[in-house]
């Protein structure tokens, strides 16, 4: 039986990748950080299923225990603060957890046992202000905001320790995903959860920055499928052509506002705007317009493919909302 350790268990990918591993007869632990109240809202389900280990990303020590404890053949990054918006309010922090951790996990992982296989949670928010579209794994960078500098780091570490040390360290370049799970302040859950909130009159508006950002949205549950299929590859062929990067994408980008107008359509409400205040406190002090990803790479070297599109996620989402709140207002 093989054993993954992953970090950022209780986010959405977290859940969704130990879902995947169980199906695949892995002993998953999973890497939690300490706080005043346990966030399993995505994880209560796996509780007695998989091994919950106490770490930080900020904390050396606590992640080469977890390694002792784990003893895993694969580790799969994907601890983070997440959240770009957040990252101009705490850049420092930012940089320690999603930069600087990727570091520590790296090192941990050197001391430990290199044989071990890496994932690297990148991000296509290193792309930025694109220079050119479609992005592929050729595609420059151009980092915009706090967070996406902290991913480039943490992306060109885990090309340094590949190369320096010949070590099996795969990262996904991921474009927006998105879940039933995603957390209530990125802009999706954030639309599908208002609109749930209208929907059964607890509210009766949406407050939102830039409408006309465009993103290739695809569902968690596909992309952290690409992400174990990422280390599978064979040892062999990795060592020799050293496929390590990859973007994972659908190939199709949509902007806030189509999300917007699709949302409201699975509640029958045709005429969205009525329900939507532009408020200046979301819109960011450097903004990426456009998202759009080339996954060929993937498709072709792992034969990857997204299998649940645009419209699908936004109808479960709202509907899975729309649930949640029935079920806490007793409706
Ligand atoms: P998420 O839901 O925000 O999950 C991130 C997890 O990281 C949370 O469980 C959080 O723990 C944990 N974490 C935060 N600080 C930590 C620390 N100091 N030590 C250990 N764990 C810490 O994010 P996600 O959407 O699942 O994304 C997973 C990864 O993929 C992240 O690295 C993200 O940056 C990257 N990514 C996401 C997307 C996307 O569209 N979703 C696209 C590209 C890349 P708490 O539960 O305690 O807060
Ligand atoms: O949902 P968002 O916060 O996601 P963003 O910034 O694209 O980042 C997500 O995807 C990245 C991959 O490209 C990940 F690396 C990252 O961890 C995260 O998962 O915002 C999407 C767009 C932005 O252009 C933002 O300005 O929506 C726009 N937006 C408009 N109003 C808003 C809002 N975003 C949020 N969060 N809240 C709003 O009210």
């Amino acid at each position: 039986m093989k054993k993954a350790l992953i970090t950022g268990i209780n986010g959405m990918d977290g859940s969704h990748l130990a879902d995947f591993l169980l199906t695949k007869d892995y002993q998953v632990f999973g890497l939690e950080r300490r706080s005043s109240s346990k966030n399993r809202e995505n994880t209560s389900h796996l509780v007695g299923k998989i091994e919950f280990i106490s770490g930080d990303l900020t904390d050396q020590n606590s992640l080469l225990r977890a390694l002792k404890k784990s003893s895993p053949d694969e580790v799969y990054n994907l601890g983070a603060q997440s959240f770009v918006g957040e990252s101009w309010n705490t850049p420092e922090q930012t940089t320690d957890v999603t930069g600087l951790g990727v570091l520590r996990i790296l090192d941990a992982i050197r001391e430990y046992d290199t044989d071990i296989k890496f994932y690297q949670a990148s991000s296509s928010e290193m792309f930025g202000r694109v220079k050119e579209t479609p992005q592929n794994e050729f595609t420059p960078f151009y980092p915009r905001s706090p967070y996406g500098v902290a991913k480039l780091y943490g992306h060109w570490m885990a090309k340094n320790y590949r190369e320096s040390y010949d070590m099996f360290i795969c990262s996904g370049i991921l474009f927006n995903h998105e879940s039933e799970r995603r957390g209530i302040e990125f802009v999706t859950r954030k639309i599908t959860n208002g609109i749930a909130r209208i929907h059964l009159g607890l509210d009766d508006s949406i407050s939102l920055g830039n409408l006309d950002a465009k993103r290739d949205w695809g569902y968690a549950p596909d992309y952290v499928e690409a992400m174990w299929l990422m280390l599978q590859q064979d040892r062999e062929a990795f060592a020799k052509e050293k496929l390590g990067d990859f973007v994972i994408s659908t190939g199709v980008c949509h902007s806030v506002r189509e999300f917007i107008e699709s949302a409201f359509s699975v509640v029958g409400i045709s005429n969205p705007y009525r329900y939507i205040k532009k408020d200046p406190r979301f819109m960011r002090p450097a903004e990426v317009d456009l998202l759009l990803g080339d996954s060929t790479k993937a498709r072709e070297v792992l034969g990857w493919t997204p299998k649940v599109g645009f419209e699908e996620i936004v109808r479960r989402m709202v509907l899975n909302d729309i649930e949640i709140l029935k079920h806490e207002h007793g409706k």
